[in-house]
């Protein structure tokens, strides 16, 4: 079939309503399948569409902007629901493929809030790993809090971080863990998870939830008190303390004989719990993980994925990655927040 029919018969199937096509310039036969499988899931919202050569490259999801030009790459502007959005697809690298299905889908569409030095890390990080196209709003703390264009969201109710929209859906959502069974079911094909049928199913969704159920709570409690100076020999500071060092060494033991927390593959658990155990140390407790080298080795091989270190790279510029067993002097609460250079790469 030629290309034209190709793409004709396509877009019956899908009832879309072409406006505009370069034929002379369009794509093969493998690009229309493409466009196929992703516009079915969108099918019955999308009511035109329009093709053209990419001439913004910057459009493009980030790895793929230095390709050399004349690549044939288009844009496919769809309409749906009378909100156009701009799309990518057609991208001819066949190892590249499903990276232009899902940018055709969300390119635009999913946007995250990220507040520096935060939880909202994780959400940076698993849409890296998935690589995924989404729109990166960074916010600061005002010094040690939310800021007000964080807080001022619509949807925001608590005012916190992550938060996340996706516009094609019109939803907001709040919470680490929602965020990312969202992101991992709805756009990416249910990869970082662990299927019911998985043997290590039931050790990824105990990690996944012991990330902030356990561990982000025990860290919390540990570092509120830590602010209160309390004596050494108070019962609720002893109780705290055992608590996250039981904590640490479930963790340590799990790591002992597994490479990451639900077995030889990297998941949304590991991604939960590393904010954790690196981040959350600049707000306490300042733990030294000197006693847990499995904890450290994981630290270690979590951060050398190209994917963290681009999040980190988009999300975090500026701050020093807490990956090894020392933790900051201080707290960023005692600091002073954002308003120190403390947590900043050129200070420690
Ligand atoms: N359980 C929530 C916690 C969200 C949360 O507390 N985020 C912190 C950043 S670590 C925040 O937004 N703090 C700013 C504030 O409370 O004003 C999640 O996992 O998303």
């Amino acid at each position: 079939m030629k290309p034209l029919s190709r793409l004709r018969s396509v877009v019956s199937k899908l009832q879309l309503e072409l406006q505009n096509l370069h034929v002379g310039r369009s794509s093969t036969g493998s690009s229309f399948v493409d466009l196929w499988a992703h516009s079915y899931m969108l099918r019955s919202r999308i009511t035109s569409a329009r093709f053209q050569p990419c001439a913004q490259r910057s459009l493009l999801p980030s790895d793929m902007q230095d390709e050399p030009p004349g690549k044939p790459t288009y844009v496919a502007s769809l309409s749906a629901h009378g909100n156009p959005y701009q799309v990518m697809e057609l991208w001819q690298r066949p190892d590249s493929r499903q990276k232009a299905r899902s940018a055709l889908l969300i390119a635009k569409m999913l946007i995250l809030h990220h507040l520096g030095i935060s939880q909202s890390e994780r959400i940076v990080w698993l849409l890296e790993e998935l690589e995924l196209p989404y729109k990166l709003v960074l916010h600061i703390r005002s010094p040690i809090l939310s800021p007000d264009s964080l807080k001022s969201q619509p949807g925001n109710a608590l005012g916190r971080a992550p938060f996340f929209e996706d516009t094609n859906e019109n939803i907001t959502l709040s919470e680490s863990g929602a965020i990312c069974d969202y992101i991992i079911y709805k756009y990416g094909d249910g990869r970082l998870a662990l299927k019911p049928s998985d043997k290590n199913y039931p050790e990824y969704l105990r990690y996944f939830h012991f990330a902030n159920a356990s561990l982000q709570a025990s860290s919390a409690t540990n570092m509120s008190l830590a602010a209160l100076n309390l004596p050494a020999d108070n019962l609720t500071v002893q109780f705290a303390k055992a608590r996250l060092a039981a904590n640490y060494r479930t963790l340590d033991d799990r790591l002992s004989t597994n490479k990451y927390l639900a077995g030889e593959e990297l998941t949304a658990a590991d991604i939960m719990t590393l904010y954790v155990t690196s981040t959350q140390r600049y707000w306490g407790p300042q733990i030294n993980l000197g006693e847990y080298n499995h904890i450290l080795r994981w630290m270690k091989d979590c951060g050398e994925r190209p994917a963290y270190q681009r999040a980190m790279d988009k999300g975090d510029p500026e701050m020093k990655r807490l990956l090894g067993a020392e933790a900051p002097d201080k707290s960023m609460m005692a600091a002073g927040g954002t308003n120190s250079s403390h947590w900043k790469k050129s200070s420690l």
